[in-house]
């Protein structure tokens, strides 16, 4: 088997031209994109929505680009599945797309994925204000992203937001097509029903021009292998992970408070050694050990380190320094 290209360009390219059906999660920092790598899943989805919860902002285009990069960057560096951003509207007009592609690809992210509403956006399932941009002004801003691009692998989703909008389904094919037309390399149909039923119905329209991304939110009951069934090429489980931990440190908080004491959690919280083992600190304690030397003077003929080669860090032992 060929090892993976090091690209996150190349790898998702890779797995869009494989036979098996993308699965992506959402995350919203190094440790989430570590924690999705490690369950299995095929790639990172930098979310917007996750990651404007994570600084407690809604997600309406209230954060900057620069610091949605800085957090999509810190992901990719972290994994090396391939990272596909949220870039919600593009922050700005075809001109802001293009400077948008060239510095996530640059931060080495695989893709992004911009949508068609006004800037500023909305997150798709507010109620509320969800206006959709004018089919040529998008179509402008994904011939931009195309152009702007420099490796050709990078990958470019253009994502229909008609059926949020509440603008119907012949909008969202019309749209679709456009935008597959303008050269976005996949098309992300987007809705906020808790059937798949308009799911469904767009794909039995779409001619599989480009492939087809979903986010399976609010329709959740489908499963990946019928939308894989139907010619779905990419499913996104947007913000789980998200949900999971409000829930999860919620109630661990509440449960803290109340015993007074962390006791009754200590038994399904993480270990603090699997924390070190997700930050990297076996690599560092490798890394130590290979390259801090002492200024002591060193014997004749004796090695410049203390130890020979360390064997990986012994996650106990880790956990016991760090509690003594
Ligand atoms: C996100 O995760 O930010 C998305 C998906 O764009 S959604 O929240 O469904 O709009
Ligand atoms: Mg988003």
């Amino acid at each position: 088997m060929r090892a993976p290209s090091r690209r996150p360009a190349a790898r998702l390219r890779a797995l869009l031209s494989g036979p098996e059906p993308i699965r992506l999660v959402g995350a919203h920092n190094a440790l989430g994109a570590r924690l999705a790598e490690r369950a299995g899943f095929d790639g990172i989805w930098a979310s917007g929505l996750e990651v404007s919860a994570s600084h407690g902002v809604p997600d309406a285009d209230i954060l900057t680009m620069s610091e949605l990069l800085a957090t999509a960057q810190s992901m990719a560096r972290a994994v090396e599945v391939p990272v596909v951003a949220d870039c919600d509207t593009g922050y700005g007009n075809a001109i802001n797309v293009m400077n948008t592609v060239r510095r996530y690809e640059a931060a080495g992210i695989a893709g992004v994925c911009i949508e068609d509403k006004v800037f500023p956006k909305m997150n798709s399932f507010v109620s509320g204000r969800q206006q959709l941009a004018q089919l040529g002004e998008f179509c402008g801003k994904v011939e931009a992203a195309k152009a702007a691009q420099e490796d050709p692998d990078f990958v470019v989703i253009a994502r229909v937001e008609a059926l949020i909008a509440n603008r119907g389904m012949e909008e969202a094919v019309r749209r679709a097509r456009a935008y597959a037309d303008a050269g976005a390399d996949a098309i992300l149909i987007h809705d906020k029903d808790r059937s798949p039923a308009s799911i469904f119905e767009f794909i039995d329209r779409w001619d599989f021009r480009k492939p087809l991304v979903v986010v399976p939110t609010t329709y959740y009951s489908v499963t990946v292998d019928e939308l894989a069934a139907a010619g779905v090429k990419m499913v996104i489980y947007a913000n789980q992970g998200l949900r999971a931990s409000i829930a999860a440190v919620s109630r661990t908080f509440e449960e803290i408070l109340s015993a007074g004491t962390s006791a009754p959690v200590e038994e399904r919280i993480a270990p603090l050694d699997l924390v070190f083992d997700l930050q990297g600190v076996p690599e560092l304690k490798r890394n130590e050990e290979l390259y801090l030397r002492s200024d002591a003077p060193v014997e004749e003929g004796a090695p410049h380190r203390a130890t020979p080669d360390p064997a990986p860090a012994d996650a106990a032992a880790l956990v016991a320094s760090h509690a003594n």
